[in-house]
């Protein structure tokens, strides 16, 4: 692969090196997106979130065909909480606080069931797994150090939630220098506003935090990164 590539993206062409490009997959975990888990005991509708399965999964794949760094994030913290602060942990109703018991076991907690990504975007063994006690995925974790050894200036941002893991992590990552295009149908969100609100503000003012573009726009820019160059 070789040379910059566009992306027909708002509110401007999303441009590219394929050598230094990684898809970012954020949070997604079986606790936000099983029936059941933890996210439906809110009284969150996790059928909006799995509307991201599909797309996503065809994403990856096409990701992993064109050689890119594949980055997964799943939020949680250590079984004695050391890592999460008071105040996270004293939210929400008290009977489904992070480290409870849920469907698929303590809910949010490093190493059990429900904290780990969904069958289908399982991580390969080759994929980096960032393991993060916050919403961004740059705060107290690793990623900083991946990305800088690995030479990634550009991320394809991914997975749940569009308005708090997703928006996060865009902006921890502007702050730091990375490009980020949010991929529009391969992040979700449990509100219907806040998916419309969360994409509209990534691109606004010129783009203050990115660029959006759905999966379609992005596939296509991969395969052309990946086909060889039609003899002159
Ligand atoms: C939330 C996340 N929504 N991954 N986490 O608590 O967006």
């Amino acid at each position: 692969m070789t040379a910059v590539h566009h992306i027909p993206a708002q509110p401007a062409d999303f441009t590219f090196d394929p050598n230094t490009v990684a898809l970012l997959v954020i949070d997604m975990q079986r606790d936000f997106l099983l029936p059941g888990g933890f996210g439906e005991s809110l009284g969150n509708d996790v059928t909006l979130l799995r509307t991201v399965i599909e797309p996503l999964a065809a994403l990856l794949a096409a990701a992993r065909a064109a050689g890119l760094p594949v980055i997964h994030t799943r939020e949680g913290h250590l079984p004695d909480l050391s890592d999460c602060p008071p105040a996270k942990l004293a939210r929400g109703n008290p009977s489904q606080r992070i480290g409870d018991p849920g469907r698929f076991g303590r809910i949010l907690i490093r190493g059990e069931y429900g904290h780990d990504i969904i069958d289908e975007l399982a991580p390969r063994d080759d994929e980096v797994v960032i393991d993060k006690p916050g919403k961004g995925a740059f705060y107290a974790t690793e990623l900083a150090d991946v990305l800088a050894r690995t030479g990634i200036r550009s991320l394809l941002v991914t997975g749940v939630t569009t308005e708090v893991c997703v928006h996060t992590t865009v902006r921890e990552a502007n702050d730091r220098g990375y490009e980020c295009l949010v991929v529009s149908d391969c992040v979700g969100s449990y509100f219907p506003d806040f998916q419309r609100a969360g994409l509209a503000m990534i691109t606004a003012q010129g783009g203050i935090f990115g660029w959006v573009a759905d999966s379609a726009a992005v596939l296509d820019a991969l395969t052309s990164a990946v086909s060889p160059a039609p003899a002159q």
